[in-house]
């Protein structure tokens, strides 16, 4: 029995009734809230917040809607070492994940969440990942005691009354649980029970950590339900490109945490190319989950509602239509806040202020060598906020793809951009991507080139080589599959400056990638793939030598034998799992690199 003050229930679905029964009776929580969603609702929960100091109001002149968190220092990115897939067995986890036997993993996380609500209320959050009424939505219910989560998962879900109906009677939702607790550490878990479809998170507030539909269900829960169910649960954008003609084609693309994906999302393209009437629109900037369509292609729709972006490096010249999404309703986690209730960070479009208050909340200055805002400082704002939303982005069906882009930020080696073969060679590609690491994970070093497979390495809710095995069976059912590329827009020259503008010029090579996918653009063959010819990119108007060019595409014999003995080295970890194709492919590569 629960002591928790009673509030009436907004559901009579009786597998929800029992299981909220059972984790408060766990929690002991002072009150229990069933969140409906609707707009009082959310400005009472402010309310709250601005009372606790969980929220800080923002200048309302200035950016209206807007409000002001600042997280535990200790809890500013997910951690990835604190991260579990509990599956059965320790193989079904895969070499990639950490694992915890789910019996140890209940028993741990039960003995942190006995009473961690005491004092405290329990909101009970109904959400949907996926627009209302598809079919191929996915509903979750999250047990939370942080306001700011509640507030975050209104933007970032269909959250409320909407999905409490959807839901009707039915058992299948992920039971989603989450508790603040201590904040500590050592008492931080975020544990994944695909079999159950269950999450338990403890120990942490933020983002990717707490938030349980982005990056827990949408991908770790969603991936492993993939597999079984036939369809691919992936860490990319969606975004449309509008030529002259106002023909639209598809791309979606897979770039680790921090390496472009909501910039490429909110693209606008160089100028001559808008004259000429070019448009980019915006479908999704983080997560896509991908089936194959009754006409035989690969259809792709994003499953969130908002964004949770990066915001230092966020300004006119870098993502112009992300600028204008977060001057309303949007929640500034982590940045400079100043005293006339103005926000700045790193790579703002105004100089820095005399004096403002940094991440930590002391008094900074620019001469300081500290940063206003913690490099993975965040913003959440709803998704139709932005100037580039497509009209389609919630259609049920998504949208087709022409390509997948697989990409990641590597100072060295992978050229600008490569074609791949075929389905085969391109889910190879995505299979040995690497990337260096960036402030996204916490606990770790930034600027470290690990392998993460097709940007999901932390994502992968079962064995990554089994995740490769479905990658290369979704081929044999896309009877039009969209073409595979890898992108690198981070490559250095040896002065250590990026060789690439990147940003909006990013567009002229989606072009030439559509190009391609029409049978149509001027390439050449080359050991790793197909590459565009040095003058293929339209390069015009930019400050870039036809050497630099020369360097982005590439391809250095004795470098990419290092590649390959690195790549050995992964797949071996993954033993006789590891798909035949993938090792043919790497055979090939090799073969090709040597005759070079
Ligand atoms: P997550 O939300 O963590 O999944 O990140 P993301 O993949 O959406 O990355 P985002 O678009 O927020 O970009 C992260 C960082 O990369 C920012 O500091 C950007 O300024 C920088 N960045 C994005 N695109 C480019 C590019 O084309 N070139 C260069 N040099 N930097 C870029
Ligand atoms: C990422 O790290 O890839 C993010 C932010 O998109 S989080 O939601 O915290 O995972
Ligand atoms: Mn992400």
């Amino acid at each position: 029995m629960t002591t928790a003050s009673l509030e009436t229930p907004l559901t009579k679905n009786p597998a929800v009734l029992k299981w909220v029964e059972d984790c408060s009776a766990l929690l002991k929580p002072d009150h229990i809230h069933w969140v409906d969603g609707t707009e009082a609702e959310r400005q009472n929960m402010i309310s709250t917040c601005l009372k606790t100091g969980e929220l800080e109001e923002l200048n309302q002149a200035l950016l209206p809607g807007c409000y002001f968190h600042r997280s535990a220092q200790n809890d500013v990115a997910r951690t990835e070492h604190l991260t579990f897939i509990c599956s059965p067995t320790k193989e079904d986890a895969g070499p990639t994940n950490n694992w915890m036997a789910p019996s140890e993993a209940y028993a741990k996380l039960k003995g942190i969440f006995d009473g961690a609500m005491k004092g405290r209320t329990l909101y009970v959050i109904p959400f949907i990942m996926g627009p209302a009424g598809s079919p191929f939505s996915k509903i979750g219910v999250e047990i939370t005691d942080s306001l700011y989560v509640v507030l975050n998962m209104g933007i970032m879900t269909r959250m409320g009354n909407v999905a409490w109906k959807q839901l009707g009677d039915s058992p299948n939702f992920t039971r989603c649980l989450h508790s603040k607790a201590d904040l500590n550490e050592s008492r931080r878990f975020i544990c994944h029970f695909p079999q159950d479809n269950t999450i338990w998170s403890v120990g942490s507030g933020y983002g990717g950590n707490a938030l349980l539909g982005k990056k827990c269900l949408a991908l770790r829960i969603a991936s492993a339900l993939g597999q079984k169910e036939g369809w691919l649960a992936e860490h990319m954008l969606i975004l449309g490109i509008e030529n002259p003609k106002g023909e639209k084609r598809y791309i979606a693309a897979a770039f680790p945490s921090a390496c472009g994906k909501t910039n490429l999302a909110m693209l606008v393209p160089p100028a001559h190319l808008v004259k000429q009437g070019y448009k980019v629109w915006t479908l999704g900037d983080d997560i896509a989950w991908l089936r194959v369509g009754p006409d035989g292609r690969l259809w792709a729709s994003n499953p969130e509602a908002g964004f949770f972006g990066v915001v230092p490096g966020t300004n006119s010249r870098s993502n112009p239509n992300a600028v204008k999404t977060i001057r309303t309703n949007t929640i500034y986690t982590n940045v400079g806040k100043m005293a006339n209730g103005d926000v700045w960070w790193e790579g703002h479009d105004n100089l820095p202020p005399e004096e403002c208050l940094d991440w930590k909340g002391q008094k900074w200055n620019p001469d300081m060598d500290t940063k206003a805002a913690h490099p993975n400082s965040r913003f959440t704002a709803p998704a139709r906020q932005c100037p580039s939303i497509a009209p389609n982005w919630e259609d049920p069906a998504g949208v087709p793809l022409d390509a997948i882009l697989f990409g990641g930020r590597r100072a060295h080696l992978t050229p600008l951009i490569t074609e791949s073969y075929n389905w085969q060679h391109g889910v190879f590609m995505g299979a040995t991507m690497a990337s260096e690491t960036t402030a996204a994970q916490q606990g770790g070093n930034v600027g470290v080139v690990r392998r993460d497979p097709m940007a999901m390495l932390p994502f992968c809710g079962y064995n990554m080589a089994d995740y490769f095995g479905h990658w290369l069976s979704m081929g044999t059912k896309i009877k039009n599959p969209p073409k595979i590329f890898l992108a690198n827009w981070f490559r250095q020259g040896k002065d250590g400056k990026y060789l690439w503008p990147g940003y909006g010029d990013n567009m002229r090579v989606l072009l030439w990638i559509l190009d391609r996918a029409q049978g149509k653009g001027a390439s050449v063959e080359s050991p790793i793939g197909t590459l565009p010819t040095k003058d293929a990119i339209d390069a015009g108007g930019l400050d870039l030598t036809a050497p630099v060019m020369e360097e982005l595409l590439s391809v250095d014999r004795a470098a990419w034998e290092t590649e390959i003995a690195d790549i050995d080295k992964f797949f071996a970890t993954f033993g006789s799992r590891l798909p035949a194709a993938l090792k043919s492919e790497r055979d090939a590569l090799a073969a090709r690199i040597k005759k070079a």
